[in-house]
C-alpha cells in the first residue's frame, strides 16, 4: 500500500485526530464531494453516530479495506453490504464493565427514585423527596435480554445486590461460557412474565428492533421496571410511554433512545423514569481504552491486513 489514506467520518478530538494522522493522509469526509474525498482511500474511521449505509459503501473505492468503528455496537454500519464487498469492519469491545456499571446504576436509581428525589431536594422540597417510595431491589428477579459480555457483567453485579438472574437470547449459553449463575428462559415471553426488572443488553438488529413494543410490554408483570443501556430502537418509545402512562410499568431507566439525540417529550414527565444521554462508556478510562483499541485495529490492519476485532 502507498501512503495509507484514512477518511474520518467526523472531526475527531485533538489527541485522536493527531494519532490518526500519524498513519498516513487523514481526510475529513465531505458529503458534497464523496467521489473526490474517497478517491484512493484505504480506511473509513467513524463512531457509532456516523451511519455507514449500503449506498455509502457502494461509493467506497476498491482500495478501501476497513471500516473502523469507535464503539462496540455496529448497528450504524450495513455489515452485509460491507461483507459483500469484502470490506472488513472492526469495533471496540472494551466497554463491557463500564456499561454494566451504568446499567446497575440505572437499575438502582430507577427502583429507588434517585433522580426525582434529588430534583425535589434541590428544589427545596425535602419532604417531597423523602416521601417518594421506590421499589425494593434485593430478592427480586432480573431478566437480562442478551447474555453476551455486557449482559453477563450486569448479571455479576446484580447477584451482588441479591437479585435472582434469568436471561433470554437466541440460544442457552454453554455452561463454560457463563461467568455467573443465571437461568435460561427459552422465550422472551417467559422472561417478561417472570422478571421484576428487565435489562436490555442485546445488539440492535432487524430481529431485535422494537423487541419491547405494545404487545411485549403487556407481557411484563404489573409494576415491572425496564432498563436500556443497549440501543434505543430496541424499545418502541411510544408504546413505552403508553405503558408508563397506564401505570402498567413501574419505571424505566434509559441511557439510549429511539430517536437519539431527541428524547420523546413525554418521557420527561415521569418521576419513575431515569434518563441519561448515552453515557455507557463515558469514563476517562473507558474512552482511553476505546481509543487504544480503535487505533490498534488500524495498526493491525495496516501491518497484517486484519484488524484485532473483526466483526464478520
Ligand atoms: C458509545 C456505545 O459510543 O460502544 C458503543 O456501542 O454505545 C458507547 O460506547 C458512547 O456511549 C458514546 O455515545
Amino acid at each position: 500500500m502507498d501512503k495509507p489514506v484514512l477518511i474520518a467520518a467526523r472531526q475527531f478530538p485533538e489527541p485522536l485526530s493527531k494519532a490518526l494522522a500519524q498513519f498516513g493522509e487523514l481526510r475529513l469526509y465531505d458529503a458534497n464531494d464523496p467521489a473526490g474525498v474517497l478517491q484512493g482511500a484505504h480506511l473509513w474511521a467513524g463512531t457509532i453516530m456516523d451511519p455507514v449505509p449500503s449506498d455509502l459503501i457502494a461509493r467506497f473505492p476498491d482500495s478501501l479495506g476497513l471500516i473502523v468503528n469507535f464503539g462496540v455496537g455496529i448497528d450504524n454500519i450495513d455489515l452485509e453490504a460491507a461483507a459483500a464487498r469484502g470490506i472488513q469492519v472492526s469495533n471496540t469491545p472494551v466497554v463491557t464493565e463500564d456499561t454494566a456499571d451504568l446499567a446497575m446504576a440505572l437499575l438502582l436509581a430507577t427502583c429507588r427514585r434517585l433522580s426525582s428525589s434529588e430534583r425535589l431536594l434541590r428544589e427545596g422540597n425535602w419532604a417531597g423527596g423523602a416521601g417518594q417510595l421506590g421499589q425494593r431491589v434485593h430478592g427480586k428477579t432480573l431478566g437480562i435480554v442478551g447474555f453476551g459480555a455486557i449482559g453477563q457483567a450486569v448479571a455479576r453485579r446484580a447477584r451482588g445486590f441479591g437479585l435472582k438472574v434469568i436471561y433470554h437470547g437466541p440460544h442457552p449459553k454453554p455452561e463454560e461460557a457463563i461467568t455467573t449463575a443465571a437461568e435460561y428462559r427459552e422465550s422472551l415471553a417467559a422472561l417478561l412474565g417472570e422478571a421484576d426488572i428487565v435489562s436490555l443488553n442485546c445488539a440492535l438488529t432487524a430481529a431485535t428492533r422494537h423487541l419491547l413494543n405494545a404487545d411485549t410490554l403487556a407481557q411484563l408483570k404489573p409494576g415491572a421496571v425496564v432498563i436500556n443501556t443497549g440501543r434505543g430502537p430496541l424499545i418502541h418509545e411510544a408504546a413505552l410511554v403508553d405503558a408508563l402512562t397506564s401505570g402498567h410499568l413501574g419505571g424505566a431507566g434509559l441511557d439510549v433512545f429511539e430517536f437519539e439525540p431527541r428524547v420523546t417529550d413525554a418521557l420527561m414527565t415521569f418521576d419513575n423514569v431515569t434518563l441519561l444521554p448515552h453515557i455507557g462508556s463515558a469514563t476517562r478510562e473507558c474512552r482511553a481504552d476505546m481509543a487504544g483499541r480503535f487505533l490498534g485495529n488500524i495498526q493491525a490492519f495496516l501491518t497484517s491486513g486484519k484488524p484485532l476485532d473483526p466483526c464478520w
